[in-house]
């Protein structure tokens, strides 16, 4: 089994049963206009990630191993939206509004859509999903289950919100997790230092993490 050298020791893994998680690389959080702009966030903070998870998706796929691509976004007709989500921040546009990027994390919308780095290729699955946890009101869990797939490489936006809550999700179902430290980035760089120390505290408690670089050598050598 090839094991990574990664935080806080080896993770192990069977070629396999190993899926990449791309949680939320949609414009809405990433370009200015969107739903992460309206809450007041500096989304310039989330490009150092994209690059890095566009090379993962290119390794992954030449390996014939799973992509899998998350958005958080809700129906046009809001019935999936609880109330408290959308007045959360008090911001001037809420879910739902009219904003430059289409309506506010609304799917179809433009800014629900992927950056054009991370784009899903044509039978990859993409989850909409209404919430912070991937497996929230979503198809994922099954999907995972009818692949066999046990261990998760998560990348995305942002690492203290969508990233961290599902890969919380994810170790409590029983899945090995490795996080890509250089994959997944946030609007608060304090957060996404102490995510990383939290999640891999206390023997790994959640998961593991690695930057990218590892992962990339392996998939180049299968
Ligand atoms: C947020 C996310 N930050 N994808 N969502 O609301 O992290």
């Amino acid at each position: 089994m090839p094991t990574l050298n990664a935080n806080p020791f080896g993770y192990e893994f069977d070629i396999d049963h190993i899926a990449l998680l791309c949680i939320d690389m949609q414009r809405d959080f990433c370009l200015p206009g969107g739903f992460a702009e309206s809450l007041g966030n500096d989304v310039s903070l989330i490009a150092p990630c994209i690059p890095v998870i566009a090379k993962l998706q290119a390794a992954f796929r030449k390996a014939g191993l799973p992509v899998i691509h998350t958005k958080e976004c809700h129906k046009p007709d809001l019935s999936d939206l609880p109330t408290a989500k959308r007045n959360r921040g008090n911001p001037k546009l809420k879910i739902g509004d009219m904003g430059p990027l289409g309506r506010i994390l609304i799917d179809g919308e433009p800014g629900s859509e992927f950056v054009d780095d991370c784009k899903p290729l044509e039978g990859e699955l993409v989850i909409s999903k209404p919430g912070k946890d991937s497996f929230y009101r979503t198809g994922l869990r099954d999907y995972l289950v009818t692949r066999g797939i046990t261990n998760l490489v998560i990348t995305g936006a942002t690492t203290d919100v969508c990233v961290q809550t599902t890969m919380r999700c994810a170790n409590d179902r029983g899945y090995d997790c490795l996080l890509i430290e250089d994959g997944t980035e946030s609007y608060f760089p304090e957060f996404k230092a102490f995510t990383l120390k939290a999640l891999t505290a206390q023997g790994g408690i959640v998961g593991w993490t690695c930057k990218a670089e590892p992962v990339l050598d392996l998939l180049a050598r299968l």
